[in-house]
């Protein structure tokens, strides 16, 4: 039978950074393949052979043999499973703990990030709204402040060690940097400590074009 290995589509520090970085965590083998997003050429995220395996143009995609995976978290989780590298907690109790730290960063945390961006080159021009960016900021203060309740006297996301829930985190806090967000001290330099991670490292020099 013909051996595959899983293929990772992205593209630099966007969400499918998650999906590198977490490969890179577990020590798979896997390929990676950068796409351009917003692009109809090949290798584009709107060529019809990247729609073909995520029908809303988007990164990351994970292939792994007839799987297809088009959402970061889920993919995180896969391979967090795939690697039993303890990603995430074994307990019922922390990985309950852990899977609603994962969904909030997914709906609360990330989301005024996704609006901004959205907002200024995702949507098309006509149905951009400017208007929307100071409400954007004060979202993402009031998530903040819901974060640190959170992570009051952690060192990590979850329980008392490095999870998938942190590579959530840690990407979403350097996304919001790159966007102009305000962020307290203690966040960025959580950032910093979570992306020397030498697995981080290495994901961060896949990711560069
Ligand atoms: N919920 C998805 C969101 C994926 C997503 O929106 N990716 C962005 C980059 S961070 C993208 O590819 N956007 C292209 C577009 O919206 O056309 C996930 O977490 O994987």
């Amino acid at each position: 039978m013909e051996s595959t290995m899983i293929k990772l589509y992205g593209s630099g520090p966007s969400r499918s950074f998650r999906a590198l970085w977490a490969l890179e965590e577990a020590g798979l083998d896997y390929e990676y393949q950068h796409i351009k997003i917003g692009s109809s050429e090949e290798n584009g995220s709107r060529h019809p052979s990247y729609t073909a395996i995520n029908r809303q143009g988007k990164v990351p995609t994970l292939v792994d043999g007839e799987l297809i995976l088009t959402e970061s978290a889920a993919i995180v989780n896969y391979v967090a499973r795939l690697a039993d590298k303890q990603l995430m907690p074994r307990s019922v109790a922390e990985k309950a703990e852990y899977d609603e730290f994962c969904y909030f960063i997914l709906t609360d945390l990330e989301q005024p990030l996704w609006s901004k961006g959205k907002h200024t080159f995702i949507l098309p021009e006509e149905h951009r709204i400017e208007q929307m960016f100071a409400t954007v900021k004060w979202e993402f203060k009031r998530s903040i402040a819901a974060l640190d309740k959170q992570m009051e006297g952690r060192d990590y996301a979850v329980g008392n060690r490095f999870s998938g829930a942190d590579i959530l985190l840690a990407q979403t806090i350097n996304w919001a940097e790159r966007f102009e967000f305000e962020i307290p001290q203690k966040y960025l330099e959580y950032r910093d400590r979570m992306y020397q991670r030498p697995a981080c490292q290495r994901a961060v020099v896949k990711a560069s074009p």
